[in-house]
């Protein structure tokens, strides 16, 4: 799943494609790349970032998904937390509403999604975004993200949305390891996936480009600069069976997951 912000700040190429142009020039090379999902964005979710108004952030993604979807088959993943976006974006061809807040944002979400009829990503986050990296806290952060997301699911089923359209994602870096600190919960959760990947349910991360790479390599201060640790950690994330990663770089990332897969079919 390639990313495509839309948007003036999010942490890693914020600003670099909030040009409708230059948006669906950069979804063009994702998708010759090799990327099989596109994730769109208009709303950046990294520690800190401001809300953005929900006409604004349909006024940024549904151009862009009308225009991929004129000239790609590729699906495309609306990454929104507001199910009235998620509405537009699905109309504009969006099959997969990506919500880091797993349908919580709104009472109405799972009713929305339902209706919608798209395939739902849930994730994990503890707290907003505004604030998540100031001090989270867990007893057991592995049990408690795959109960979370659990009862997510079951919730997202209540209202209608069927067990085949979900998917699970821990949230790497939402709500995870204070700022600045060792990277505990993150490490964790990528440990425990297969606690997760047990639930059955098909199973999305997204590492690319994250802090925590940063509290493992500290000379990996710019986003730019953690190609090495996103691909490290998304081939774990592959030998543990995730269905899907979210990356930034996904012409280095598919080629390791190609050399990786060639070596483990070889090995079996
Ligand atoms: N990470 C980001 C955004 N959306 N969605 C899912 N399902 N999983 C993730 O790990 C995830 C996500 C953060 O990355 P990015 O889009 O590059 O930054 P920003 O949120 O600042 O736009």
């Amino acid at each position: 799943m390639g990313v495509v912000n839309v948007t003036p700040d999010s942490f890693s190429d914020g600003g670099r494609f909030l040009d409708p142009g230059a948006a669906l020039a950069h979804a063009r090379r994702l998708i010759a790349e090799g990327a099989d999902m596109l994730d769109v964005g208009g709303e950046s979710t990294r520690p800190g970032a401001a809300p953005v108004d929900e006409a604004e952030e349909i006024a940024r993604v549904v151009p862009l998904i009308e225009a991929l979807r004129r000239e790609s088959a590729a699906p495309i993943s609306i990454d929104t937390m507001k199910p009235a976006v998620a509405r537009a974006a699905v109309a504009a061809g969006a099959s997969l509403w990506n919500d880091v807040t797993a349908l919580g944002y709104s009472p109405d979400s799972p009713a929305v999604a339902a209706d919608l009829g798209c395939q739902v990503a849930l994730m994990h986050m503890q707290g907003e975004p505004r604030t998540m990296q100031a001090d989270p806290h867990y007893d057991d952060v592995v049990a408690e993200v795959v109960a979370f997301l659990a009862a997510r699911a079951e919730a997202a089923m209540a209202a209608g949305v069927k067990r085949e359209a979900i998917w699970l994602d821990p949230g790497i870096g939402f709500g995870k390891d204070k700022a600045g600190g060792p990277p505990e919960h993150n490490l964790a959760l990528l440990r425990g996936l297969d606690r997760l990947t047990a639930l059955g349910f098909p199973v999305l991360l997204g590492v690319s480009r994250k802090r925590f790479i940063r509290a493992i390599d500290p000379a990996a201060g710019d986003p730019d600069d953690r190609l090495g640790g996103s691909i490290a950690a998304a081939l774990w994330g592959a030998a543990k069976g995730v269905a899907a990663l979210r990356v930034h770089d996904v012409r280095e990332t598919v080629q390791a997951v190609k050399v990786w897969n060639a070596i483990d079919v070889v090995g079996e």
